[in-house]
C-alpha cells in the first residue's frame, strides 16, 4: 500500500428498502461518503446487502440505484478496484457487475493481505453454529434450477414475491439485532474462533449482523462487524497500520459495540 492510502469496508445498505423515498436519501448519502474516501481509497471493500432484493435477468436488471451503480463505475474507471461481496439480500447477480462496472463478484469469505496484515471478509450469511433454516433456505436461492425458475417468472411476479419474501425476512431477524448477544451467543464469533483455530488472521470482517462490533479475540486478532447504511452509517478504515471501525456521523460513535 502507498503511505497515506486508505482501504474501506462497508456493508448493508438495503437500498429498495423500505420505500423509494427513504432508500433514495440513503443513496444519496453513500454516494456522497464514496465521493469523499476516493481521495484516498487504495480498495473498497463492499461487503454485502447493497440491494434490499437483487435478480440478473438474462438481459436485464432491476430498476433504480442510478446514482450508486454510476459512483462504482466512476471510481472503478479512475483505477480505484473495488469489490463486491454478494449478501443474502442480493446473491442473484451473475456477470453484470464484473462486465459493467468491471467489479469482482464474491460468493464466498475471501482472504486478503495487504501490508501484512491477513484478512477475512465475507458477508456472513449462513456461518457459525444455528441458523439451520436459514441454512436450508440458501440451498434452494443458490440452486441453479431454482434460480432459473425464478428467472422464468414474469418480473413483476417474480420481483414482487422477491420484495414481499425479502421484507418478511426483516420481520423475522429486525429489531432485537440491535444488542449485543455475548461472546457466546454471537455466532459469527464462535465462527472466527473456529476459523483462528485453522489459521491466523488479524481482521475478520463481515457485514450481516447490522450491529457494529469490533470485538478483540483471543491473540490479537479481531472480529469486526461493519454495522450498516440504515442505522449505523458504519465503517471501517485501514490506514496500513491500524484497522479502525468508526461511523461517518459522530454522534453515533457509542452505539458501536468495543469489546
Ligand atoms: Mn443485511
Amino acid at each position: 500500500m502507498n503511505p497515506g492510502k486508505k482501504i474501506y469496508f462497508l456493508s448493508d445498505f438495503h437500498l429498495g428498502s423500505p420505500d423509494h423515498a427513504s432508500s433514495l436519501v440513503r443513496e444519496k448519502r453513500i454516494v456522497e461518503f464514496l465521493e469523499e474516501i476516493r481521495k484516498d481509497a487504495a480498495v473498497i471493500f463492499i461487503v454485502g446487502d447493497m440491494f434490499d432484493f437483487w435478480y440478473e435477468y438474462r438481459t436485464v436488471v432491476p430498476r433504480g440505484y442510478v446514482r450508486l451503480l454510476g459512483k462504482l463505475a466512476e471510481i472503478t474507471d479512475s483505477g480505484i478496484p473495488l469489490h463486491f461481496f454478494v449478501g443474502n439480500h442480493d446473491m442473484w447477480m451473475k456477470d453484470y457487475f464484473q462486465k459493467e462496472l468491471n467489479i469482482p463478484v464474491y460468493f464466498e469469505p475471501h482472504a486478503f493481505e495487504f501490508n501484512n496484515k491477513k484478512f477475512w471478509v465475507g458477508h456472513g450469511d449462513g456461518l457459525g453454529p444455528g441458523d439451520h433454516g436459514y441454512k436450508m433456505m440458501k440451498k434452494i436461492f443458490r440452486n441453479p434450477i431454482c434460480q432459473w425458475l425464478f428467472g422464468i417468472l414474469p418480473p413483476y411476479m417474480g420481483m414482487g414475491l422477491a420484495n414481499y419474501l425479502s421484507r418478511r425476512s426483516r420481520h423475522v431477524t429486525g429489531a432485537a439485532d440491535d444488542k449485543f448477544y455475548g461472546e457466546e451467543n454471537e455466532w459469527l464469533i464462535t465462527y472466527c474462533k473456529d476459523m483462528l483455530k485453522q489459521q491466523h488472521y488479524d481482521y475478520l470482517v463481515f457485514g450481516h449482523r447490522h450491529l457494529p462490533i469490533d470485538f478483540t479475540l483471543k491473540g490479537g486478532s479481531r472480529y469486526i462487524n461493519l454495522g450498516d447504511w440504515i442505522r449505523y452509517y458504519t465503517y471501517a478504515v485501514f490506514d496500513g497500520d491500524q484497522l479502525t471501525l468508526t461511523t461517518r456521523y459522530p454522534e453515533l460513535e457509542n452505539k458501536i459495540v468495543r469489546h
